[in-house]
């Protein structure tokens, strides 16, 4: 690792200077997190507003059978008085939301937090009126639009739980989640624009709740005033709703261990799982890796491109960086329309100080030239930061000398869904960079590795194998909705009394952390996770469709490409129509994210004797690996690797 780790880049003298912490303060509070959690948490913890102060701090056990987290557990607060109303008096005609919309010919909205206190409370009321209390479930399937935040905050007022389901998502999915967490209203707009396109969310909503989900309301917000269909019943428009509720809506007094939200993601089954958050550890956490990892200071710009729908959104977009009292960017756009130099004028334009985007944008961006970039003038940009897969070299140079003119720091963020927050990451202006590495860990976080096989810890500084992490922190997730043996079995029982994180990771001789992936089924594209069971049992439910094989092979934009491997039924016949046909019944299944960009015909698929597929194998073929496919001896029938190699050859 020596070529990796030769070109450091330390902080400048003058961020280290002004940053809330340079390297001594960082050395110094790391080492009082891990060494007193107690004492370091029951200060930080105090970030936030409690309405009764908790006089508990930790209380967390990764015990096999027993793991059971919770953190400042008889403190009380509520999240809105925390991301909104201690902000009134200091800064309630302040910028709290700048939204960007799609067309440039649109104008950029400004909201205050005065008016984003409005807008919550009266969607709360509204909330209540269509007869949720608190623990009830609210699923939001929203575009890119302030109402997703009002939405987001409307529930987190009067202790609802909300389970935001990615617009991109198919009426399928969005289906399966309102089942799965059993909501009680479904938050939608008529219409989606995003890149000049125009999508129906309505449309999707009724087919998801027209057969099987009468009773669950429908609350619409009118973006594009085009036409939808209307349920006979249990439809609402917003603004209509609004006329008739008061703005003034209490915030409700919460636990700390009261469940925040639900986010659904992927793991290596088939089923998506409900990741729970809660109140009070999840606000602490959002807040503080908000201020500390990109450096935010009162006045700053903070713009995160992600969307609500992904994990980043929540606490990137919405709770971090509100609690914060932070102007934060929403932008309902995408990179490239209506040119790849957007992201860049929307910076020039908002004097954006802080940017947090993923590799695949800038991957996309990069190969569209600099001269989008060198219009614009992106003289406040003052952190960059990354997020959702591992970055390339070559991907992060281009960043900091394109768009960080080499004076910008960037910020490499390794976190999950489960860990709420940045678990890894450097800090502006304490810790020197290197291209590709998440760094060093957050306060709190113990990162460790392990062997992969044997589950010993690797004490040595330089190590490579499975990334775990030895103690909770504020924000990891509490269970999975409904089913806590799930949360246990998937990140608690294959390496005992760890958190398993399913990455695999390096340890160079700095100590500096390098992600290099996913070990178990899950595959990452364009930063999106995807369990590749969940894409198999969607080509499976397809009629024609025997046994799908599905895994990720190098792509050159989206980090890793979906690559399926179909044995069709007896009889039916591999036609390029019938390809075409199964992207576009995958996507309808799941969405766009997980259309196939590869589909290969498999006559058989490489099985042990017990019937396992060895994925090994077809991950090698995917990856026209051919020379390296390793022990084969344990094959059904050796012969069926030789005809998928010769159809990859073929590009049959
Ligand atoms: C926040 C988010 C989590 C998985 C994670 C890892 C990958 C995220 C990364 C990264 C390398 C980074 N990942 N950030 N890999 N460097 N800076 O992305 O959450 O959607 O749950 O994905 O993404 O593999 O395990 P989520």
């Amino acid at each position: 690792m020596t070529d990796q780790t030769s070109k450091m880049y330390p902080p400048s003298a003058e961020m280290a200077a002004a940053a809330h912490a340079d390297k001594a303060t960082y050395d110094a509070m790391y080492a009082q997190s891990i060494s007193d959690p107690e004492g370091f948490w029951a200060e930080h913890g105090k970030c936030v507003d409690w309405i009764k102060p908790f006089t508990k701090v930790k209380n967390t056990s990764f015990a096999p059978g027993n793991v059971d987290i919770k953190w400042f557990e008889d403190g009380t607060l509520n999240v809105t008085a925390n991301c909104i109303d201690r902000h009134l008096e200091t800064r309630g005609d302040q910028t709290a939301i700048i939204w960007e919309p799609d067309s440039v010919d649109d104008e950029a909205q400004h909201i205050t937090y005065k008016q984003l206190h409005e807008r919550t409370c009266k969607m709360a009321n509204v909330l209540k009126e269509l007869g949720v209390t608190k623990g009830d479930r609210v699923v939001l399937y929203l575009p890119m639009i302030p109402e997703a935040a009002y939405a987001m905050l409307a529930c987190a007022r009067i202790g609802a739980i909300h389970s935001i389901v990615f617009a991109g998502f198919s009426a399928e999915a969005l289906g399966a989640r309102v089942n799965a967490c059993d909501a009680k209203v479904v938050i939608t707009s008529d219409g989606a624009p995003r890149g000049g396109r125009v999508t129906n969310l309505k449309d999707s909503v009724n087919q998801a709740l027209l057969n099987d989900f009468d009773e669950v309301k429908c609350l619409v917000v009118k973006r594009t005033g085009q036409q939808i269909a209307w349920r006979p019943e249990g439809d609402y428009w917003l603004h209509e709703m609004e006329e008739k509720v008061s703005a003034d809506c209490p915030p409700e007094e919460m636990n700390a261990e009261d469940p925040l939200f639900i986010l659904y993601t992927s793991g290596s089954t088939g089923q998506p799982k409900g990741v729970v958050h809660s109140t009070g550890g999840y606000i602490v956490y959002a807040s503080m890796t908000h201020q500390y990892t990109f450096d935010y200071h009162d006045g700053d710009v903070f713009w995160c491109t992600a969307d609500v729908g992904w994990v980043t959104g929540h606490s990137y977009i919405v709770y971090g960086p509100l609690a914060n009292g932070a102007t934060t960017v929403m932008f309902e756009g995408v990179p490239t329309y209506p040119d790849a130099g957007r992201f860049w004028a929307v910076c020039e334009k908002h004097k954006v100080n802080q940017f947090y985007t993923a590799p695949t944008a800038i991957r996309a961006l990069m190969g569209q030239g600099t001269e989008f970039v060198e219009k614009y003038d992106l003289s406040d940009l003052k952190v960059l930061g990354t997020v959702g897969e591992p970055i390339n070299p070559e991907a992060w140079n281009w960043y900091n000398d394109v768009v960080g003119k080499g004076t910008v720091p960037i910020v490499d963020t390794w976190w999950q869904t489960e860990t709420g927050g940045h678990l890894l990451t450097p800090l502006p202006g304490a810790t020197a960079t290197k291209p590709g590495s998440a760094t060093l860990p957050f306060f709190g976080v113990q990162p460790v590795i392990l062997e992969p096989t044997s589950g010993e810890e690797i004490h040595d500084t330089a190590a490579e194998g499975v990334l775990c992490i030895k103690d909770s922190w504020p924000a990891q997730m509490r269970t999975v909705w409904g089913d806590h043996e799930r949360f246990e079995k998937t990140y608690f029982s294959d390496y005992k009394g760890y958190y398993f994180t399913g990455d695999g990771c390096k340890r160079d001789d700095d100590g500096y952390y390098w992600i290099t992936g996913r070990v178990d089924d899950v595959i990452n594209v364009s930063g999106h996770r995807m369990g590749t069971a969940e894409v198999e049992s969607a080509l499976v439910a397809h009629a024609k469709v025997a046994e799908a094989a599905v895994v990720g092979y190098p792509h050159a934009i989206k980090g890793q490409g979906i690559y399926a491997y179909v044995t069709l039924m007896t009889g039916e016949e591999p036609t390029p129509e019938l390809r075409k046909e199964l992207e576009v019944w995958v996507r309808s299944e799941i969405g766009p994210i997980a259309k196939p960009d590869l589909i290969q015909w498999a006559p058989g698929l490489p099985k042990t004797r017990s019937g396992k597929i060895m994925r090994r194998i077809l991950r090698k073929i995917a990856e026209d690996d051919f020379g390296a496919l390793g022990d084969t001896s344990t094959l059904a029938d050796p012969s069926v690797v030789d005809d998928l190699i010769e159809n990859r050859m073929n590009k049959g």
